[in-house]
């Protein structure tokens, strides 16, 4: 068992509820026993969850969901047991762009986390937003496993290939450099700033910035809709998914609620 530290900027990153702090790949499944058990270690968890600490902000912490927001959460569409919205597409994020960790936080609120895309299907109902949209560029909930509790994983080297998950289930991504499971094609962009594959690291060699999160780029370097690595503290607009975990705690706590 890894034993993150407080100060652990991965914890923040890694994991929403703490179920699974030191492991952050896992399927979380709840029976009701388990949602309570969660419960309890959200509460504890989240006394421990400091956020990466971009160079312009001090620790930040992981938000804890509220049930008034959770049972009004925007619903803009529906897909496989799942709510999904476009912060463009509701009043009050239409003009918000934040970085990673503020556009979880703000899902984070609604029983929500930033968008994972384990399938294809789910991977293209998101190019559809964009596309249709014409949306720029979106943050995901992918991240770089490269903050304390990751190192010493030799499954997880090198980290540019084998280090990637989604961060709102901890399930992690197929190696970057080949198709994933359940896809036909490969979403990392074969370019970039260096002209180089993605996962590529780029602004590293620029300011020392790792790019340690995952955004959907449309078009940026004439690669059409595409994953790109990116530092994690620039601003952009974001997609929420419903978080079984947090609406699973929230319903737990909150007995006749309707999420
Ligand atoms: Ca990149």
């Amino acid at each position: 068992m890894i034993d993150f530290q407080p100060q652990d900027q991965g914890l923040l990153c890694s994991s929403p509820s703490g179920v699974d702090r030191a492991f952050p790949f896992v399927f979380p499944h709840f029976t009701a026993t388990e949602a309570m058990r969660a419960s309890l270690l959200l509460l504890v968890s989240l006394g421990l969850a400091l956020a990466q600490r971009p160079s312009n902000k001090p620790g930040r912490f992981l938000t804890l969901p509220n049930p008034q927001k959770c049972a009004s959460r925007p619903k803009e569409f529906f897909f496989q047991g799942h709510n999904y919205f476009f912060s463009g597409h509701v009043p009050q994020f239409r003009n918000t762009k934040v970085d990673w960790l503020d556009a979880r936080n703000y899902c984070r609120e609604y029983c929500m986390d930033l968008v994972s895309l384990e399938t294809q299907q789910e991977n293209n109902l998101i190019y559809k937003l964009i596309r249709e949209n014409d949306v720029p560029y979106i943050w995901t909930s992918g991240r770089l496993c490269d903050f304390k509790g990751c190192e010493g994983r030799r499954d997880l080297e090198p980290k540019a290939i084998f280090g990637w998950f989604w961060s709102a289930n901890r399930v992690k991504m197929s190696p970057t450099n080949r198709t994933p499971a359940g896809y036909s094609f490969n979403p990392w962009s074969q370019t970039g700033h260096k002209k180089s594959p993605q996962p590529d690291n780029a602004e590293f060699e620029i300011n020392g910035t790792n790019e340690s999160c995952l955004s959907v780029l449309n078009n940026v370097y004439n690669d059409g809709i595409v994953w790109h690595d990116v530092a994690c503290y620039h601003e952009k607009p974001f997609v929420c998914e419903d978080s079984e975990e947090l609406l699973n705690y929230v319903a737990s706590t909150n007995p006749g609620i309707r999420l």
